[in-house]
């Protein structure tokens, strides 16, 4: 890392501590990035083994499963057994230290995630928005009956429910809608914080791109902290180059 990277990277760490400092509330959007450094691959990350052959946004669709419900229901399994392999990393950890602090500070505080692994909840971070659902809940397609899944594997493909039924994972799959409710809450905490901060997203797929311009329409100060810049870059306030395991608890840290 040059000289003047390093002493922008400072001046940068330097700047969203005060934004944290002075916003009196903060809302947080988190990415497939943020979980990276956990050892989950991102979306945009090749998927290897009997996998690779896939486009995961091809197989996290109705059609997908319509077409071939075991193929689909392997996969989340695969995925659910990758996470319950997997720990929260220290970007986790940081964030949830920060919902202490905000939350014992009387401050607000809204985590908004896109990922399905509950790698947030491991690491401390108590209701965050999952605007595409989880892996852990799985919902029958004929009786709608939901429940936790934590058995892996599944000893048959597709589950079956209690009623003869189809389950599925309780994600939201491309081509649907979001819970109204989870997205009403996310759009609601963007619109209205102070401090917005995009976290480990390509800022790609909608509705969850569009909150970072939200945010800022509603007159908030926006970070966003990615290896890569992204659609959003250009348009926030502070846009960090570099991974959110090692740059959330460096910004996080009081030293
Ligand atoms: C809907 C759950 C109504 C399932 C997911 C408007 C314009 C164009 C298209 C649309 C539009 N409106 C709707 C659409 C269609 C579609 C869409 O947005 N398509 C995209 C591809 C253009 N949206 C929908 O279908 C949504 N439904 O809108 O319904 C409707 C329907 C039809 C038509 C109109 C309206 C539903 C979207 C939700 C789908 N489900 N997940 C599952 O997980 O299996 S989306 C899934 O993919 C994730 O949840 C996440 O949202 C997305 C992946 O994005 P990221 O998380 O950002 O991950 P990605 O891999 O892309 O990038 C990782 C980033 O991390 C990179 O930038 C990388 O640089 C960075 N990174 C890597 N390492 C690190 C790091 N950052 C920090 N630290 C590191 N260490
Ligand atoms: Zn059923």
């Amino acid at each position: 890392m040059t000289r003047d990277v390093a002493l922008q990277l400072d001046e940068q760490i330097r700047t969203i501590r005060r934004l944290l400092h002075e916003a009196s509330s903060v809302t947080i959007l988190t990415g497939a990035g943020v979980s990276a450094e956990s050892g989950i691959p991102t979306f945009r990350d090749a998927q290897t083994g009997l996998w690779a052959k896939y486009d995961p946004r091809e197989l996290a669709t109705p059609q997908a499963f319509a077409r071939d419900p075991a193929l689909v229901t392997r996969w989340y399994d695969e995925r659910r057994r990758k996470c319950a392999d997997c720990k929260p990393n220290p970007g986790h950890l940081a964030l949830a230290r920060l919902q202490d602090e905000f939350e014992a500070a009387g401050k607000g505080f809204t985590l908004i995630t896109q990922n399905v692994d509950r790698l947030h909840q491991r690491a401390g971070s108590w209701n965050p928005l999952e605007l595409h659902g989880t892996l852990w809940v799985w919902r029958c397609t004929t009786c709608g009956e939901e429940r936790e899944e934590r058995q892996i594997p599944f000893s048959a493909h597709p589950p079956r429910c209690g009623c003869g039924g189809m389950r599925r994972p309780g994600v939201v799959w491309f081509g649907e809608t979001l819970p109204e409710s989870v997205l009403a809450a996310a759009w609601q905490a963007a619109e209205s914080c102070g401090l917005f901060m995009s976290l480990g997203t390509s800022s790609v797929v909608e509705p969850a791109a569009s909150l970072g311009r939200v945010a800022a329409a509603g007159g908030a100060k926006t970070v966003e902290i990615n290896p890569e810049a992204t659609p959003l870059s250009s348009g926030v306030d502070v846009s960090v180059r570099g991974t959110t395991g090692s740059l959330l608890p460096m910004i996080l840290s009081q030293d």
